[in-house]
């Protein structure tokens, strides 16, 4: 199958990061193509940077036309995650909310640990919206820059993330940690193995995900509200995007 892998922010050092971290689970006969949006934010944090964010994912997804079998949008805010699920019959997965459900199949109760303090927000909206808030006990930030886990794959940031994940664990009584961002993908194991509890990486939970909903036949419904967009021009810098 053609997974087509879409990193939101333009950072594309983190794009190949990613990539890296979804071949090491997806299975041998994934094809895996990972790209970035040809404009936007270099990082998301932040409900401007995500509206964005999201116009991108759409160019993406359209650029891929039908080449892909499924999509995985690798930013934790799921940027997009509607309307790209609009403009393609492939399943699209966003990495917060593939987390999601791969934590309520090992806890009762799951942390989130993310970056900045003030995404964590953006983080609770989609509890609700996906309807997790009775397994969801509690999100943290760590006020570490989405960047800074560029640097040295993020080994600088384990210790500070190793201490966010021990005291929500305490805090929450949660079973199960929930990574914040696609860019702590590279340091779950690590993270994983030092606290002992199940550590959820998004990016691998959406391309494991990706592949069972593909291997089941389904792919998005094309009743209701994630029909095709209806025929209209869209003007200015969006033009491309119109249908
Ligand atoms: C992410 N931002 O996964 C989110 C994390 C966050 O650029 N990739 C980003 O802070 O919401």
């Amino acid at each position: 199958m053609n997974l087509l892998l879409i990193n939101p922010n333009t950072t594309a050092s983190m794009t190949r990061s990613m990539a890296e971290a979804a071949r090491r689970v997806a299975r041998p006969d994934t094809r895996i193509t990972a790209v970035q949006p040809s404009f936007g934010p270099v990082s998301i944090e932040g409900h401007h940077d995500e509206v964005i964010a999201a116009a991108g994912v759409l160019e993406q997804v359209r650029q891929a036309g039908t080449g892909a079998d499924a999509v995985v949008l690798a930013c934790f805010g799921d940027p997009g995650l509607d309307a790209a699920r609009e403009a393609t019959e492939a399943p699209v997965l966003g990495i917060a909310e593939a987390a999601f459900h791969a934590a309520s199949f090992v806890s009762t109760g799951f942390s989130v640990v993310t970056t900045l303090v003030r995404t964590c927000v953006i983080a609770e909206h989609l509890v609700l919206k996906y309807g997790y808030e009775r397994r969801c006990r509690g999100v943290h930030g760590t006020d570490i820059p989405v960047l800074a886990l560029e640097e040295d794959d993020g080994l600088a940031c384990v210790p500070a993330l190793e201490d966010a994940c021990r005291a929500a664990l305490a805090r929450d009584r949660s079973g199960a940690i929930v990574l914040g961002c696609g860019g702590m993908a590279s340091v779950s194991a690590e993270l994983q193995r030092r606290l002992g509890v199940p550590v959820i990486d998004g990016v691998a939970a959406a391309v494991v995900l990706a592949e069972a909903l593909v291997q089941l036949g389904l792919r998005t419904s094309k009743q209701g509200d994630y029909a095709t967009p209806l025929p209209k021009r869209y003007l200015g810098w969006a033009g491309a995007l119109g249908w």
